[in-house]
């Protein structure tokens, strides 16, 4: 069976991760969506709970599951039985950075290699963080994630208001 893990922070997911991951589960037999637990970060919303939108996000793709990691990635894809790190790439910019995580993943665990997948062009100027920055002004957010994230991140910013 051919595993392919997903790696992000999804806070919160976009329609630029759900495409590629289910552009990803055309080609693999199984894609494991992993919500990195970064302790120096200060996101919008826990593991759990972005564990939970994506779930929602992806329910009618059977091959997708969701899960979340602590620590270097190539140890998570090694404990999965992984052999495959997918990663999308919106600009050169982002190839920079992925090629160094790429070889430097590579150098630790020779068993995986990271596989890049294209933005789709209707998602390509999306990030997690314009979507933050936009809702937080009281912008509206419909085109870039699905309603339930929508309704997450702008009850997310009241509680931060009250
Ligand atoms: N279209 C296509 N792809 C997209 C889009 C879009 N609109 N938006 C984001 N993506 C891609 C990103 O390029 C990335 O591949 C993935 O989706 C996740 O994106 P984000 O923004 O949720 O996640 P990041 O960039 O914060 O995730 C960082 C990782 C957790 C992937 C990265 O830090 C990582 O691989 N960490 C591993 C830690 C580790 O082992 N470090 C040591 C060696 S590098």
């Amino acid at each position: 069976m051919k595993i392919a893990v997903y790696p992000g922070s999804f806070d919160p997911v976009t329609f630029g991760h759900i495409d590629i991951a289910v552009r990803a589960a055309k080609i693999f037999d199984k894609v494991i969506i992993a919500v990195m637990v970064n302790p120096h970060k200060n996101p919008l919303f826990t593991v759990e709970q972005r564990v939970e939108l994506i779930r929602e996000a992806v329910k009618d793709t059977p091959n997708i599951e969701v899960d979340s990691f602590l620590g270097l990635l190539v140890h998570y894809v090694q404990r999965k039985g992984a052999k495959v790190i997918v990663k999308g790439l919106r600009a050169v910019s982002d190839f920079e950075s992925e090629l160094s995580m790429a070889s430097i993943n590579w150098k630790m665990y020779p068993d995986a290699e990271t596989f890049f997948i294209p933005t789709n062009s209707k998602y390509s100027y999306i990030s997690s963080s314009l979507v933050k920055e936009i809702a937080r002004h009281g912008g509206i957010i419909e085109d870039f994630v699905p309603p339930h994230v929508e309704e997450a991140v702008h009850a997310a910013y009241k509680l931060q208001q009250n």
